[in-house]
């Protein structure tokens, strides 16, 4: 049976392929969604896309996840240097998580060096450009 993968995104990122291209490349997030159910279908799994600027709406899809997910993917942006909440609820989650940057956080500010999620996830990816969303498909297939 196909596996269902929660693909989460934090704040600003709705704002993707709108400003800092030089950083954060040309594509949008919808254009990142449609890649990625592209690339799904063809690893047999199906993705559920969530953006939101709100840390608790994101705390909450967790919590969702919990009950429906085989494994999640989540760019939790800003919030990857700040949330304690965040990694608590995924702590409450059993399966996969795979963090993803679309930025090389290591060679940028020392202030995003740091991942509170980084402690829970299976797998970090850093650098890939938009690419990543793709390529972290592949660890659940
Ligand atoms: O590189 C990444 O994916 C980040 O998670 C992106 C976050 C940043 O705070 C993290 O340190 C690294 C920022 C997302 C904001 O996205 C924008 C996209 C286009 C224009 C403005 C913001």
């Amino acid at each position: 049976m196909s596996k269902l993968i929660y693909v989460l995104n934090g704040p600003n990122l709705n704002l993707l392929g709108k400003r800092q291209p030089e950083i954060y490349g040309h594509e949008t997030l919808a254009d990142v969604e449609e890649r990625m159910r592209k690339k799904a279908a063809t690893l047999d799994l199906t993705i559920e896309f969530f953006q939101s600027n709100y840390e608790g709406a994101i705390v909450e899809k967790i919590h969702e996840a919990r009950e429906k997910a085989d494994g999640i993917i989540i760019n939790p942006a800003a919030y990857t240097h700040t949330s304690v909440a965040i990694l608590d609820a995924l702590n409450a989650f059993d399966n996969p998580v795979v963090e993803l940057h679309i930025s090389n956080v290591h060679k940028r500010e020392a202030f995003r060096h740091h991942s509170f999620v980084s402690a829970r996830a299976e797998a970090v990816m850093a650098g890939f450009g938009t690419l990543g969303y793709e390529l972290a498909l592949e660890y659940f297939k």
